[in-house]
């Protein structure tokens, strides 16, 4: 069984990758903090991926790694800074030292969030981020390109559009990304043989997609799910917007605001009394 690294292991896309990929793959799971429930066949290892030393640490010995790990919203610049770039080079040196092969880059539709709407994009298009995130994800996608041409390693990059079991509002009718679609899509990461540099969308069978995804499929990705069943509830609880430049371009809020708040946690569960 092969062991994969998964950095950021309890953030949203983690929580639900990790349930996902159980019993597949020997899971070393790692965060900065402790994780609430380390499920069987998991190994969780604390660190800190803005320390070189615990890049090294982490990384050594996997087959592979999803690194999720850093900032997954816009943010201070700091904070950015140290996770999201100091963070994301760390990962990748420590496991060319490591000997480590395969790096799957979950990058963001933030990457390019200042596209249109009326614009459809694929793995071509030249980054337009929409933030300071959007710029560290085309900082990672960029490290990815140099790590594969220079050092041979093989980088697959997924520009992941909203994780979420059914869209959360109208602008996620177009970037939805079910657990099962991201499961299937991190295996090919994983397994293909045949992956150098790429770039693909991370997200669903969507009608209402903003993406040429032909790259994704190409690699033999058959997504199964489309917003569309959710459609028409999703519009009829959207709220009127205000914002010309968020609803015009595929970022959203990204667009505009300076901080930006989860749209989709995990529910929490209900405490006991
Ligand atoms: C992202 O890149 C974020 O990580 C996620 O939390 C969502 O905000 C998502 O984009 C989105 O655009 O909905």
């Amino acid at each position: 069984m092969k062991t994969i690294l998964i950095t950021g292991a309890s953030g949203d896309v983690g929580t639900h990758l990790r349930r996902e990929l159980a019993g597949k793959y020997a899971l070393r799971v790692s965060d900065l903090r402790p994780l609430k429930k380390i499920n069987k066949e998991e190994k969780f290892v604390r660190a800190d991926i803005s320390k070189y030393p615990d890049a090294l640490r982490i990384t050594k010995g996997v087959d592979a790694i999803v690194h999720l790990g850093g900032y997954s919203v816009e943010g201070p610049w700091e904070g950015i800074l140290n996770a999201n770039i100091v963070g994301c080079y760390n990962v990748f040196e420590a496991a060319r030292r490591n000997g480590v092969k395969r790096i799957l880059f979950p990058t963001s539709n933030h990457a390019t969030g200042f596209y249109r709407r009326d614009h459809t994009i694929d793995h071509r298009v030249y980054p337009k981020p929409d933030s300071r995130y959007g710029v560290s994800k085309v900082f990672g996608e960029a490290l990815a390109s140099l790590y594969a041409d220079k050092y041979g390693m093989q980088m697959f990059c997924m520009r992941i559009g909203n994780v979420s079991p059914m869209p959360i509002d109208k602008r996620r009718l177009s970037i939805l990304f079910t657990p099962r679609d991201l499961a299937q899509l991190v295996t090919i990461g994983i397994e293909h043989p045949d992956i150098r540099f790429e770039i693909v969308y991370g997200v669903s069978k969507n009608k209402r997609s903003w993406y040429d995804n032909s790259n994704a499929y190409r690699l033999g990705y058959k997504p199964q799910d489309d917003s569309e069943k959710w459609a028409a509830e999703t519009i009829a609880r959207e709220k009127p917007g205000g914002d010309p430049v968020a609803e015009a371009h595929q970022g959203g809020v990204f667009c505009s605001a300076e901080e930006i708040s989860n749209p989709a946690p995990l529910p929490k569960k209900k405490r006991r009394k």
